[in-house]
């Protein structure tokens, strides 16, 4: 018999929850991963993640937010650890551009507590922000922040608790299915692990880890940016700012958030749909240049002036987006009795995380879920074989 029950491959946002939610299930769990526990070459570092339900995206996605909220909650209370920070949110723009409209609609059709804001009242309310005189924005109480490494960190140590074997720097090489469709063989460069199920969540190394699974996944470079804000952090301390989506034009978006690491720590802002740089984990370019800063500073400089008085570090991360920008999460089509697969993020997936790790547990165990996933269906971009992609 399979040593274990299920392997996870990946222990960064999506695979510590799953290893999280199949262990608490009482699951036998390996987690592999390739690097240390809690690290900054993924896309699950950067201090902070939006997290927000009138979600501009697609009304589909708001049940697995209600639920998600269900377990910030709970592994708040579980590991002891402060993971989300709810101090609002807005999202910004003409009333008619996607990021105000789309969440409008959201909100509408969830019944989602919220207030709409012309240019005078965001003024009033919050004086950090400028908007144009015909720019609103959809105001959620609820909305605010996560610590994306608190939140992986918490995972790691809820599932170690519940008797998961968590091996950290051992990358997965390759796997086989067993003959008869007994399970799943992973191998690592020291090690051959079986297991019954394999979930697999490989964040940017998608590409190499599922080329068999049909979806174009484009790993894209970001850059997070802190500034000093002219004048002192006091007006960005989270009791007076929100976090917020920003749509300036032609669909550009900035994000940013409060002051969340005291006087000197700075503000955090980015770009959020801007197409990044194509990389891969082994080619992104980790240095930020002054004209980058220089473009992130007068892009700011707009909507909230007084942000980006002084640039004080950059850090690069990854989006894996899929062409609709909408996640993948499913039972793997070429492998359906034995793997799990959950990828292509698209830079809006963090907040997902202990849902994710729920949907997976399910998927894993019971092969199917009672979640709403139809949206994030592999086959939605053909199969495999039509789009020319190589089995493992
Ligand atoms: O999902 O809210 C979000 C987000 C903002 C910037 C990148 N992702």
């Amino acid at each position: 018999a399979p040593t274990y029950d299920v392997i996870v491959l990946g222990l960064g946002g999506m695979g510590s929850a799953a290893a999280q939610h199949l262990a608490a299930r009482g699951a036998r769990v390996l987690g592999l991963e390739r690097f240390g526990p809690v690290h900054a070459h993924g896309s699950s570092h950067g201090g902070s993640r939006i997290t927000r339900q009138s979600y501009f995206e697609d009304p589909a996605y708001v049940p697995l937010l209600l639920r998600a909220y269900e377990l910030y909650d709970r592994i708040e209370r579980d590991s002891g650890r402060e993971i989300a920070l709810l101090c609002g949110g807005m999202m910004v723009g003409r009333p008619d551009c996607r990021t105000v409209a789309g969440a409008v609609r959201s909100a509408r059709q969830w019944d989602l507590p919220h207030e709409m804001l012309d240019a005078r009242e965001i003024r009033r309310r919050f004086p950090t922000l400028n908007p144009l005189d015909d720019e609103v924005a959809l105001h959620e109480a609820r909305a605010g922040l996560l610590r994306p490494e608190t939140t992986v960190a918490a995972h790691l140590q809820l599932a170690t608790k519940a008797g998961a074997d968590l091996h950290f720097e051992e990358p997965v090489t390759r796997w086989e299915e067993l003959p008869g469709g007994r399970g799943v063989r992973v191998h690592t460069p020291e090690n051959s692990y079986t297991a019954g199920q394999l979930v697999i969540c490989p964040g940017a190394w998608a590409p190499e880890l599922l080329a068999d699974l049909g979806v174009p996944i484009r790993i894209e470079r970001q850059v997070m940016y802190w500034f000093g804000p002219e004048g002192g952090t006091e007006p960005f301390l989270p009791e007076r700012q929100p976090v917020f989506v920003w749509e300036e034009a032609d669909e550009v978006q900035v994000y940013g958030f409060p002051a969340i690491d005291g006087p000197s720590g700075g503000v955090k802002v980015a770009f959020f749909r801007k197409n990044g740089a194509p990389c891969t984990p082994a080619t992104i370019d980790r240095t930020v240049t002054a004209a980058e800063a220089e473009e992130m500073a007068a892009a700011m400089r707009r909507v909230t002036p007084t942000l980006p008085g002084t640039f004080l570090r950059a850090v690069t991360c990854m989006y894996s987006t899929t062409p609709d920008e909408h996640f993948v999460i499913a039972r793997h089509p070429a492998h359906p009795a034995t793997a799990t697969v959950a990828c292509g993020f698209s830079g809006h997936g963090f907040k997902f995380v202990p849902v994710v790790g729920e949907i997976l547990a399910d998927l894993a165990l019971d092969g199917t879920t009672a979640h709403p996933i139809e949206l994030f269906d592999p086959l939605r971009f053909g199969t495999g074989a039509e789009t020319g992609t190589a089995a493992p």
